[in-house]
């Protein structure tokens, strides 16, 4: 993409609203437009993020034999009213009436649609275990929308839910989505760790979130240091293999890690007191395991091997999308702008051409734009009519991960600048050997983007 093609509308001065970083940095760098309290547009730059993190998910999803599908946002309240959660969820749910006066709701979660969608079609324990996902956006009208799309009112959210026979089926499917999520968020370039947690108005007993450590993270949240050393990495994962999601379970949960709802000062007081600590973080996901429910209450029984018929066990799990590029920056700044992770990166690099007009640059520029560009990656091109600071300011501020910077000087001696924006250090080398290099950093990464 060429700069002075693209709509990337950065502002200079710090939006007097924004409190925290990432909400300040989002609308500085032109990702995100406020249309209403907790309503945001995704501008291009925002949008292209948001897309890698959806794909993400998709693929790690996919990867655990999860199946995708799309719900609508608009739901019919009658559901709710079965369920029991048309009173119980409170002034958080947007009510809609229609034309023929029938009572809508904009959705804030999809319990009780994929429960009537299976109860419709499934009769069989052979049709279990499944397990069903979409990514969609959701409404919930809180009641202090604040720090940009952290806590939206409008956001996306990748929810799955899994049908089983048995309750060991169910807690199979716990497990397997926990090690599923280890491995989404660490692609991210996050460290998310799994917490004991309070299940709100989901229900049921066994619930996990996944918390990102940061200063702005809303919830209070108490841990042994150990469990910040633990690294999923590249390890392969037979999802079916049920002892051994156990076993990365077991491994991930087994220190204390819990947030304020269901903190317990005895049993944090026997974690060594060296590793105590008390911090905030950023909820991105949760898991919960609610046995039967929904099921009891909306009639979605299966037949068993034995022909009885039984009501399935359920559980549920959510990602937040659109609070995730929030969460990644909150992780991932510094002074000058964001620094984004090579896996969620919007372009891959920047070229900055020093000399805008000068035959020999513009040529260079154009060569090393067309080399990135077959090998799958996408840069940025700043080929604007601008000082050199302002070009270099504002890929700081959007925080690509590389960036080459092409000259009349350095194209003399045949060579041009590599800079990494996360430790500043820069390297000259020839237009090749920059390309290489770039070639390199994101082989076998996830590149597709819009
Ligand atoms: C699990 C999926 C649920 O709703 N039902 C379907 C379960 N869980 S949850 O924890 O309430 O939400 C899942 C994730 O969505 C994000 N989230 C939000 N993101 C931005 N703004 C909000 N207002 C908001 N509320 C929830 C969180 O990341 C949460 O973990």
């Amino acid at each position: 993409m060429r700069l002075s093609r693209y709509f990337l509308p950065v502002l200079k001065e710090t939006p007097s609203e924004a409190q925290v970083v990432s909400h300040r940095y989002m609308l500085r760098a032109g990702m995100i437009k406020q249309n209403a309290a907790g309503i945001y547009s995704w501008l291009p730059l925002g949008f292209k993020v948001l897309r890698k993190l959806e794909n993400i998910v998709h693929e790690e999803q996919i990867r655990a034999g999860h199946i995708p599908m799309l719900m609508p946002t608009l739901q019919s309240a009658d559901l709710w009213k079965e369920s029991g959660r048309y009173d119980a969820y409170g002034p958080e749910m947007l009510r809609i009436r229609d034309r023929q006066d029938r009572d809508m709701l904009y959705g804030p979660t999809n319990e009780e649609m994929i429960t009537d969608i299976f109860r419709s079609h499934v009769g069989s324990y052979k049709d279990l275990p499944m397990t069903l996902y979409h990514i969609q956006w959701k409404f919930r009208d809180e009641m202090r929308p604040r720090f940009g799309v952290m806590r939206g009112r409008e956001f996306f959210m990748k929810d799955g839910y899994n049908f089983d026979l048995t309750k060991e089926d169910a807690l199979h499917a716990y497990n397997r989505h926990l090690v599923s999520y280890l491995r989404t968020f660490e692609r991210m370039g996050l460290q998310a760790i799994p917490m004991r947690a309070d299940s709100g108005p989901i229900g049921g007993d066994d619930t996990h979130e996944f918390l990102v450590l940061a200063e702005t993270g809303e919830s209070e949240v108490f841990y042994d240091s150990a469990v910040t050393d633990l690294k999923f990495g590249d390890r392969d994962i037979d999802y079916d293999d049920e002892a051994q999601c156990a076993g990365v379970m077991e491994e991930f949960t087994s220190k204390y890690a819990r947030t304020d709802e269901t903190h317990d000062e005895a049993l944090f007081a026997q974690v060594p007191e060296d590793r105590r600590r008390v911090a905030r973080g950023i909820e991105v996901g949760q898991i919960f395991y609610f046995g039967t429910k929904y099921s009891d209450a909306m009639g979605a029984t299966v037949q068993g091997p034995d022909g009885k018929v039984v009501p399935v066990h359920m559980g549920s799990h959510g990602i937040g999308v659109s609070r995730l590029v929030g969460a990644i920056i909150e992780a991932s700044h510094d002074d000058k702008g964001i620094i984004w992770p090579e896996g969620v990166t919007p372009f891959h690099c920047g070229i900055v051409n020093l000399k805008q007009g000068d035959a020999e640059a513009d040529a260079a520029c154009q060569s090393l734009y067309d080399s990135i560009t077959a090998l799958g990656l996408e840069p940025l091109y700043d080929d604007r009519d601008e000082r050199a600071g302002g070009k270099f300011a504002t890929m700081d501020l959007i925080g690509l991960p590389w960036r080459i910077t092409v000259g009349p000087r350095g194209l003399k001696n045949g060579v041009v600048e590599l800079t990494c924006r996360r430790t500043g250090e820069s390297e000259e080398l020839p237009p090749r050997e920059a390309v290489a290099r770039i070639a390199e950093i994101y082989a076998g990464m996830e590149v597709r983007g819009l």
